[in-house]
C-alpha cells in the first residue's frame, strides 16, 4: 500500500495516526496538492489527498473510507466498533472533528488562497467558519465530559480524530485559544501527543 498525502494536511495526518497505531505497513508519498504541477488527480479525481494506493494500483478515498478499511486490515488496536451505537458515536465524535478542520480550512483557504484577490476575501465568510470551530470545539468538551477517552475506556478512532483537529488548530491557528475553558479536552490532548503515532505525524 501507498498513501499519498502531505506532512501538513491533517486528514492525511489522522490516515497517518490509525497506520501507525494498527502497526500497519504503508509507504508514505508526499505530494503537494496546490503545486501546478500535482499529477493527484491521476489518483484522485478531487484532486485531494489523503489517497491510498492498493495493491493492483486501485486508488481509495476519503481519509473516513480509508481509516474505515484499515481497521478492518488488522484485529490490533479496533479503532471503530463493528456495529451498533458505540459505532455510530465514534463516527459521530470523526463527523464533528473532520468538520472542525473542514470550516478551518475553509476559513484558512479564505483568507490565504492565492487564487483569490483581496478584495474577494470575505471576512464575514471566515468568522462563519470560525464560529463552526469554535462551537464545536465547545461541544467536544461538553461531550468528553470526565471521561478517560471520547467513547468507552479505550482509544478509539473518535480521539485520533479530535487530537488531529486540535493540532491542527494549534497548527494553523495558534491565536484560538481552546484550553483555557476547555482543560478536559486538554487532558486528553496531552495523553494523545505522548503517543508515538501523534508525536511522529506533527505538522511542519
Ligand atoms: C478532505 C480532504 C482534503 O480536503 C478527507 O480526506 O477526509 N474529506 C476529505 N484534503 C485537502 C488537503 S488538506 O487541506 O488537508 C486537499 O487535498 N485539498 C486540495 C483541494 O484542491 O481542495
Amino acid at each position: 500500500m501507498k498513501l499519498i498525502g502531505s506532512i501538513a494536511s491533517p486528514y492525511v495526518r489522522k490516515v497517518r495516526v490509525v497506520l501507525a497505531e494498527k502497526k500497519l505497513d504503508c509507504e508514505f508519498v508526499t505530494e503537494d496538492v496546490w503545486a501546478s504541477q500535482t499529477t493527484i488527480a491521476e489518483s484522485n479525481p478531487l484532486g485531494k489527498v489523503p489517497c491510498l494506493i492498493m495493491e493492483a494500483s486501485e486508488a481509495m478515498y476519503d481519509s473516513r473510507v480509508i481509516v474505515e478499511y484499515l481497521d478492518t486490515l488488522s484485529p490490533v488496536g479496533k479503532l471503530i466498533p463493528a456495529v451498533g451505537r458505540e459505532r455510530a458515536e465514534v463516527k459521530t465524535w470523526e463527523a464533528m472533528a473532520d468538520g472542525v478542520l473542514d470550516a478551518a480550512i475553509l476559513a484558512r483557504l479564505e483568507a490565504t488562497w492565492a487564487g483569490r484577490t483581496k478584495a474577494q476575501r470575505s471576512p464575514a465568510w471566515i468568522e462563519r467558519q470560525l464560529g463552526k470551530v469554535r462551537a464545536t470545539v465547545k461541544a467536544m468538551g461538553q461531550g468528553l465530559g470526565d471521561q478517560p477517552y471520547c467513547v468507552g475506556i479505550y482509544l478509539s478512532l473518535a480521539d485520533i480524530a479530535v487530537g488531529v483537529a486540535l493540532g491542527y488548530i494549534d497548527f494553523r491557528f495558534p491565536e484560538i485559544d481552546w484550553r483555557t475553558d476547555n482543560p478536559n479536552l486538554l487532558k486528553l490532548y496531552d495523553k494523545l501527543m505522548l503517543r508515538a503515532s501523534f508525536a511522529d505525524t506533527r505538522p511542519v
